[in-house]
C-alpha cells in the first residue's frame, strides 16, 4: 500500500453535498442581510412619512385657524370688505355701445348688407334717430352672449326666438329669416355683424341652416 492511500477517503457525494450547504449558508446569509437593510430602509420610510403627515396636519390646522379668522372679520366689517369678495367675481360688467350712428347710415348700412347678400325683400325697422354701434371684440367677449346660450333649449318653450328674445332684450339687434331667428349689431367699423346667439358665435355672412332670406331686421 503506497502513501497516497493511507488517508481518510471521502465519497464524491459528501463533497458535492458539503459544497451545496456552504452555498446555501452563503446566500442565506446574504438574503439575511440584504432583508434586514430593506426592513431598516422602510422602517425609517415609514417613520418619515409619518413626520410629514404631521407637519402637515399642524400646518391645515394653523390654515384653518387663520381661514375663520378672516370668514370672521368679513362677518363683522359686512359691506366695508365687499371689495374682497369682490375679486373673486368674474367681471360682469354691461356691454356698453361704443358710439351711435344716425338712422340714415344705419339703413345704408342695412341696405349694403342686404345687395351684398343678393336679398331685396327684407324689411328694415329703425326705432331710433341714432342707432347704436359696438366695438367687435368687446361684443364678442362680452358675458350676454354667454349667459344668454348656456339657456337650455326646449323645443316650441325656449328655440331659435326664445334665444333671440333674451339677446335683444339685452343689447342686439333682431333678425328673422324664413328659418331662424338671431341677432346682429352695428360694429365701429360700420359693418353688420350676425350673432348666433345659441353659441354667441359672431360671423358676416349667414350660414345654410340660419337661412339666407332674410325677413326683417329690427335694430335697438
Ligand atoms: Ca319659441
Amino acid at each position: 500500500m503506497n502513501e497516497a492511500n493511507k488517508g481518510i477517503k471521502v465519497s464524491p457525494t459528501a463533497i458535492s453535498i458539503i459544497v451545496l450547504l456552504v452555498i446555501q449558508i452563503i446566500v442565506f446569509a446574504f438574503g439575511y442581510g440584504t432583508t434586514t437593510q430593506q426592513v431598516k430602509f422602510n422602517r425609517e420610510l415609514i417613520q418619515s412619512y409619518q413626520n410629514n403627515q404631521n407637519s402637515i396636519m399642524v400646518k391645515l390646522d394653523d390654515l384653518n385657524t387663520r381661514i375663520t379668522r378672516i370668514e370672521t372679520m368679513l362677518q363683522n366689517r359686512g359691506g366695508e370688505m365687499c371689495w374682497l369678495t369682490d375679486l373673486f367675481k368674474k367681471d360682469l360688467t354691461e356691454l356698453k355701445p361704443a358710439g351711435v350712428i344716425d338712422v340714415h347710415t344705419a339703413s345704408s348700412i342695412l341696405l349694403d348688407k342686404l345687395e351684398e347678400m343678393g336679398d331685396d325683400k327684407a324689411e328694415i325697422y329703425l326705432p331710433d334717430i341714432d342707432v347704436k354701434i359696438y366695438n367687435k371684440n368687446e361684443v364678442a367677449s362680452a358675458h350676454e352672449l354667454e349667459e344668454v346660450a348656456s339657456i337650455k333649449y326646449v323645443v316650441d318653450e325656449f328655440d331659435c326666438d326664445d334665444y333671440a328674445a333674451e339677446l335683444y332684450g339685452k343689447f342686439a339687434g333682431l333678425l328673422w329669416t324664413m328659418k331662424h331667428a338671431l341677432n346682429f349689431f352695428y360694429s365701429e367699423d360700420n359693418e353688420i355683424w350676425f350673432i348666433e346667439p345659441q353659441t354667441g358665435k359672431l360671423s358676416q355672412t349667414l350660414e345654410d341652416w340660419q337661412g339666407l332670406d332674410v325677413r326683417f331686421f329690427l335694430a335697438r
